[in-house]
Protein backbone atom coordinates (compact mmCIF):
# COMPACT_ATOMS: atom_id res chain seq x y z
CA UNK A 1 0.00 0.00 0.00
CA UNK A 2 1.07 3.33 -0.99
CA UNK A 3 1.64 5.72 1.64
CA UNK A 4 2.01 9.10 1.26
CA UNK A 5 4.22 10.60 4.06
CA UNK A 6 2.10 14.05 3.98
CA UNK A 7 -1.02 12.70 4.53
CA UNK A 8 -0.35 10.04 6.96
CA UNK A 9 2.82 10.95 8.76
CA UNK A 10 1.36 9.88 11.96
CA UNK A 11 -1.15 6.45 12.58
CA UNK A 12 -4.58 6.11 13.83
CA UNK A 13 -3.92 5.66 18.00
CA UNK A 14 -0.29 5.24 17.39
CA UNK A 15 -0.99 1.67 15.86
CA UNK A 16 1.24 -0.38 14.18
CA UNK A 17 1.23 -0.47 10.37
CA UNK A 18 -1.86 -3.02 9.23
CA UNK A 19 -0.22 -6.35 8.80
CA UNK A 20 -2.58 -9.67 10.06
CA UNK A 21 -4.83 -7.60 13.02
CA UNK A 22 -8.27 -8.24 12.96
CA UNK A 23 -8.86 -4.80 12.52
CA UNK A 24 -8.10 -2.08 10.30
CA UNK A 25 -7.93 1.93 9.83
CA UNK A 26 -7.31 3.46 5.91
CA UNK A 27 -7.67 6.93 4.94
CA UNK A 28 -9.35 7.87 1.66
CA UNK A 29 -8.16 11.57 1.31
CA UNK A 30 -10.56 12.60 -1.36
CA UNK A 31 -12.54 15.70 -1.77
CA UNK A 32 -13.25 16.00 -5.40
CA UNK A 33 -17.01 15.87 -4.97
CA UNK A 34 -17.76 18.25 -2.42
CA UNK A 35 -19.96 20.86 -3.40
CA UNK A 36 -19.55 23.32 -0.31
CA UNK A 37 -15.94 24.53 1.29
CA UNK A 38 -13.38 21.46 -0.02
CA UNK A 39 -10.74 20.18 2.23
CA UNK A 40 -12.28 16.63 3.54
CA UNK A 41 -8.77 15.49 1.82
CA UNK A 42 -7.12 16.49 4.77
CA UNK A 43 -9.38 14.96 7.25
CA UNK A 44 -7.69 11.46 7.68
CA UNK A 45 -4.45 12.76 8.68
CA UNK A 46 -6.25 15.32 11.50
CA UNK A 47 -8.33 12.45 12.54
CA UNK A 48 -4.99 10.35 13.17
CA UNK A 49 -3.63 13.12 15.20
CA UNK A 50 -6.62 13.82 17.28
CA UNK A 51 -6.94 10.10 17.76
CA UNK A 52 -3.25 10.15 20.06
CA UNK A 53 -5.60 12.17 22.80
CA UNK A 54 -7.04 8.32 22.88
CA UNK A 55 -4.17 6.17 22.73
CA UNK A 56 -3.33 5.11 26.52
CA UNK A 57 -6.60 4.69 27.82
CA UNK A 58 -9.21 2.08 28.39
CA UNK A 59 -13.05 3.16 26.44
CA UNK A 60 -15.32 4.06 29.61
CA UNK A 61 -17.97 1.77 28.28
CA UNK A 62 -16.67 -0.94 26.83
CA UNK A 63 -13.65 -1.15 28.82
CA UNK A 64 -11.52 -2.82 26.23
CA UNK A 65 -9.14 -1.11 23.88
CA UNK A 66 -8.72 -1.49 20.47
CA UNK A 67 -4.89 -1.49 20.45
CA UNK A 68 -2.88 -5.03 19.97
CA UNK A 69 -5.99 -5.75 17.48
CA UNK A 70 -5.74 -2.76 15.78
CA UNK A 71 -3.32 -1.27 12.46
CA UNK A 72 -3.47 1.10 10.27
CA UNK A 73 -2.78 0.50 6.53
CA UNK A 74 -2.08 4.10 5.69
CA UNK A 75 -4.20 6.18 2.42
CA UNK A 76 -5.14 4.93 -0.42
CA UNK A 77 -3.42 5.91 -3.75
CA UNK A 78 -5.69 8.00 -5.63
CA UNK A 79 -6.11 9.96 -7.95
CA UNK A 80 -6.47 13.37 -6.75
CA UNK A 81 -9.38 14.66 -9.21
CA UNK A 82 -11.62 12.49 -11.28
CA UNK A 83 -14.21 10.68 -9.10
CA UNK A 84 -14.59 7.80 -11.82
CA UNK A 85 -10.67 7.53 -11.57
CA UNK A 86 -10.64 7.37 -8.20
CA UNK A 87 -13.51 5.14 -7.61
CA UNK A 88 -11.80 2.79 -10.19
CA UNK A 89 -8.45 3.02 -8.12
CA UNK A 90 -10.05 2.20 -4.37
CA UNK A 91 -11.49 -0.96 -6.21
CA UNK A 92 -8.55 -3.20 -5.63
CA UNK A 93 -7.37 -2.15 -2.61
CA UNK A 94 -10.92 -1.79 -0.73
CA UNK A 95 -11.47 -5.62 -1.67
CA UNK A 96 -8.18 -6.88 -0.39
CA UNK A 97 -8.66 -4.67 2.55
CA UNK A 98 -12.05 -6.15 3.61
CA UNK A 99 -10.80 -9.62 3.02
CA UNK A 100 -8.49 -9.01 5.54
CA UNK A 101 -9.65 -6.55 8.34
CA UNK A 102 -12.89 -5.85 9.69
CA UNK A 103 -12.06 -1.62 8.30
CA UNK A 104 -13.01 2.01 9.11
CA UNK A 105 -12.58 3.82 6.62
CA UNK A 106 -11.50 7.66 7.27
CA UNK A 107 -12.85 10.14 4.52
CA UNK A 108 -12.69 12.16 2.67
CA UNK A 109 -15.96 13.28 0.95
CA UNK A 110 -19.23 11.16 1.12
CA UNK A 111 -18.36 9.99 -2.54
CA UNK A 112 -15.89 7.59 -1.09
CA UNK A 113 -19.27 5.03 0.43
CA UNK A 114 -20.79 4.19 -2.73
CA UNK A 115 -17.23 1.80 -3.99
CA UNK A 116 -17.45 0.64 -0.14
CA UNK A 117 -20.71 -0.23 -0.43
CA UNK A 118 -20.50 -1.97 -4.08
CA UNK A 119 -17.16 -3.60 -2.26
CA UNK A 120 -19.26 -4.46 0.33
CA UNK A 121 -21.66 -5.95 -1.81
CA UNK A 122 -19.69 -8.20 -3.87
CA UNK A 123 -17.68 -9.72 -0.79
CA UNK A 124 -20.26 -10.45 1.33
CA UNK A 125 -22.99 -11.79 -1.84
CA UNK A 126 -26.06 -9.89 -0.38
CA UNK A 127 -27.52 -6.19 0.06
CA UNK A 128 -26.33 -4.83 3.49
CA UNK A 129 -28.08 -2.65 6.03
CA UNK A 130 -27.08 0.47 6.36
CA UNK A 131 -27.27 3.47 9.54
CA UNK A 132 -26.62 6.28 8.26
CA UNK A 133 -25.53 9.66 9.98
CA UNK A 134 -26.04 12.79 8.60
CA UNK A 135 -27.21 16.50 8.21
CA UNK A 136 -28.28 15.39 4.73
CA UNK A 137 -30.00 12.71 2.50
CA UNK A 138 -27.58 12.21 0.49
CA UNK A 139 -30.51 10.75 -1.32
CA UNK A 140 -30.39 13.51 -4.48
CA UNK A 141 -30.59 11.63 -8.08
CA UNK A 142 -28.32 14.14 -9.61
CA UNK A 143 -25.08 16.49 -8.41
CA UNK A 144 -25.55 19.72 -9.75
CA UNK A 145 -26.14 18.05 -13.22
CA UNK A 146 -23.39 15.74 -12.81
CA UNK A 147 -24.68 11.81 -12.57
CA UNK A 148 -22.84 11.16 -9.61
CA UNK A 149 -20.93 12.75 -6.20
CA UNK A 150 -21.28 13.38 -2.36
CA UNK A 151 -24.90 14.16 -2.22
CA UNK A 152 -25.84 10.88 -4.36
CA UNK A 153 -24.86 7.79 -3.36
CA UNK A 154 -27.73 6.69 -0.91
CA UNK A 155 -29.94 7.10 -3.96
CA UNK A 156 -27.23 5.02 -6.30
CA UNK A 157 -26.53 2.73 -3.44
CA UNK A 158 -30.29 2.08 -3.76
CA UNK A 159 -30.62 2.20 -7.25
CA UNK A 160 -27.54 -0.97 -7.62
CA UNK A 161 -29.61 -2.46 -4.84
CA UNK A 162 -26.15 -3.29 -2.71
CA UNK A 163 -29.08 -2.10 0.33
CA UNK A 164 -32.50 -3.86 1.51
CA UNK A 165 -34.28 -0.88 1.76
CA UNK A 166 -36.39 -1.48 5.02
CA UNK A 167 -33.30 -1.65 6.33
CA UNK A 168 -31.72 1.70 5.77
CA UNK A 169 -31.79 3.67 8.85
CA UNK A 170 -30.99 7.23 8.78
CA UNK A 171 -30.57 9.73 11.38
CA UNK A 172 -30.02 13.08 12.19
CA UNK A 173 -31.29 14.63 8.48
CA UNK A 174 -32.39 18.16 8.64
CA UNK A 175 -31.26 19.81 5.23
CA UNK A 176 -32.91 21.73 2.75
CA UNK A 177 -33.73 19.51 -0.08
CA UNK A 178 -37.02 18.86 -2.24
CA UNK A 179 -39.68 16.16 -0.79
CA UNK A 180 -38.83 13.37 -3.20
CA UNK A 181 -35.07 13.29 -1.88
CA UNK A 182 -35.83 13.82 2.03
CA UNK A 183 -38.47 11.63 2.02
CA UNK A 184 -36.66 8.99 0.01
CA UNK A 185 -35.39 6.19 2.48
CA UNK A 186 -38.69 6.24 3.81
CA UNK A 187 -40.71 5.96 0.39
CA UNK A 188 -38.58 2.81 -0.55
CA UNK A 189 -39.87 1.36 3.03
CA UNK A 190 -36.63 2.48 5.41
CA UNK A 191 -36.47 4.70 8.54
CA UNK A 192 -35.80 8.58 9.03
CA UNK A 193 -35.11 10.07 12.41
CA UNK A 194 -34.95 13.37 11.51
CA UNK A 195 -32.55 15.96 13.74
CA UNK A 196 -35.97 17.49 14.87
CA UNK A 197 -37.84 13.72 15.94
CA UNK A 198 -34.35 13.78 18.25
CA UNK A 199 -34.51 16.83 19.88
CA UNK A 200 -33.83 16.92 23.53
CA UNK A 201 -33.38 13.16 23.61
CA UNK A 202 -29.80 11.98 24.45
CA UNK A 203 -29.68 9.69 27.23
CA UNK A 204 -29.80 5.65 26.17
CA UNK A 205 -33.40 5.02 27.70
CA UNK A 206 -34.43 8.12 25.48
CA UNK A 207 -33.16 6.77 22.78
CA UNK A 208 -33.76 3.30 22.98
CA UNK A 209 -36.78 3.27 20.79
CA UNK A 210 -34.02 4.24 18.19
CA UNK A 211 -32.40 1.86 18.52
CA UNK A 212 -35.01 -1.13 19.19
CA UNK A 213 -36.87 0.17 15.78
CA UNK A 214 -33.20 -0.67 13.74
CA UNK A 215 -32.71 -3.87 15.63
CA UNK A 216 -36.64 -4.74 14.78
CA UNK A 217 -36.00 -4.04 11.17
CA UNK A 218 -32.90 -6.24 10.68
CA UNK A 219 -34.91 -9.52 12.62
CA UNK A 220 -37.34 -9.21 10.29
CA UNK A 221 -35.51 -9.01 7.39
CA UNK A 222 -32.77 -11.73 7.85
CA UNK A 223 -30.52 -9.94 9.94
CA UNK A 224 -28.47 -8.38 7.08
CA UNK A 225 -24.64 -7.51 7.52
CA UNK A 226 -24.93 -3.70 8.54
CA UNK A 227 -22.49 -0.89 7.57
CA UNK A 228 -22.31 2.26 9.34
CA UNK A 229 -21.78 6.27 7.11
CA UNK A 230 -20.96 8.45 10.03
CA UNK A 231 -20.69 11.88 8.30
CA UNK A 232 -19.38 14.35 10.72
CA UNK A 233 -21.93 17.22 9.55
CA UNK A 234 -24.68 14.94 11.22
CA UNK A 235 -23.52 17.03 14.75
CA UNK A 236 -24.44 20.58 15.35
CA UNK A 237 -22.08 23.06 13.72
CA UNK A 238 -21.38 23.62 17.68
CA UNK A 239 -19.73 20.14 17.69
CA UNK A 240 -17.96 19.52 14.44
CA UNK A 241 -17.59 23.05 12.56
CA UNK A 242 -15.06 21.36 10.45
CA UNK A 243 -17.07 20.80 7.60
CA UNK A 244 -17.28 21.31 4.03
CA UNK A 245 -21.62 21.65 4.47
CA UNK A 246 -22.44 22.42 7.88
CA UNK A 247 -25.72 22.60 8.50
CA UNK A 248 -27.34 23.86 12.28
CA UNK A 249 -29.77 22.07 14.51
CA UNK A 250 -28.12 19.19 15.14
CA UNK A 251 -26.95 15.90 16.58
CA UNK A 252 -24.92 16.59 20.08
CA UNK A 253 -21.99 14.39 20.16
CA UNK A 254 -23.38 12.70 23.50
CA UNK A 255 -26.38 11.33 21.09
CA UNK A 256 -24.10 9.95 18.20
CA UNK A 257 -22.20 8.53 21.12
CA UNK A 258 -24.89 6.75 22.61
CA UNK A 259 -25.94 5.45 19.61
CA UNK A 260 -22.84 3.49 18.86
CA UNK A 261 -22.48 2.43 22.16
CA UNK A 262 -26.21 1.27 22.39
CA UNK A 263 -26.04 -0.20 18.59
CA UNK A 264 -22.84 -2.06 19.43
CA UNK A 265 -24.60 -5.96 18.84
CA UNK A 266 -25.77 -5.09 15.76
CA UNK A 267 -23.40 -7.09 12.74
CA UNK A 268 -21.48 -4.50 12.21
CA UNK A 269 -19.04 -4.68 9.13
CA UNK A 270 -17.62 -1.74 8.79
CA UNK A 271 -17.85 2.01 8.86
CA UNK A 272 -16.92 5.06 7.31
CA UNK A 273 -16.20 8.75 9.31
CA UNK A 274 -16.31 11.28 6.46
CA UNK A 275 -16.38 15.12 5.56
CA UNK A 276 -13.85 16.21 8.16
CA UNK A 277 -12.19 19.74 6.92
CA UNK A 278 -9.28 20.51 9.32
CA UNK A 279 -9.24 24.12 7.69
CA UNK A 280 -12.44 24.88 8.99
CA UNK A 281 -11.93 23.21 12.54
CA UNK A 282 -11.59 25.14 15.84
CA UNK A 283 -9.30 23.29 18.86
CA UNK A 284 -9.96 19.91 16.98
CA UNK A 285 -13.13 19.78 17.82
CA UNK A 286 -14.52 18.06 14.73
CA UNK A 287 -11.06 16.07 14.72
CA UNK A 288 -11.47 14.14 17.88
CA UNK A 289 -15.11 13.59 17.79
CA UNK A 290 -14.44 12.32 14.40
CA UNK A 291 -11.61 9.94 16.21
CA UNK A 292 -13.45 9.62 19.50
CA UNK A 293 -16.29 7.98 16.87
CA UNK A 294 -13.77 5.65 15.53
CA UNK A 295 -12.79 4.73 18.54
CA UNK A 296 -15.48 3.75 20.19
CA UNK A 297 -17.34 1.92 16.88
CA UNK A 298 -13.35 0.17 16.90
CA UNK A 299 -14.20 -0.36 20.36
CA UNK A 300 -17.26 -2.23 20.58
CA UNK A 301 -15.90 -4.13 18.03
CA UNK A 302 -13.12 -5.31 20.26
CA UNK A 303 -16.01 -6.18 22.97
CA UNK A 304 -18.18 -8.24 20.60
CA UNK A 305 -15.52 -10.63 19.81
MN1 LIG B 1 -23.66 15.51 5.06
Amino acid sequence: MHDFAYLSDTRFLKAPPAADQPLAVAGIAWDGSTTGRPGARMGPRAIRQASHMLCDGIHPHFDVSPLGHLGDAGDLALPNTSLGAMREAMAAPVAALIRRHHMAWLGGDHSITLPLLRAYREWLGRPLALVHLDAHCDTWQDHFGEPSGHGTWVWEALQECLLVPACVTQIGIRSSGTRAAREHVRDRGGLIFGARDLRGLEAPAQLAPVCDAIRDRLAAHGHPPVYLSLDIDCLDPAFAPGTGTPEPGGLTSAQVLTLLEDLADLSWVGMDCVEVAPAYDHAELTSLAAASFVWTYLCACVARA
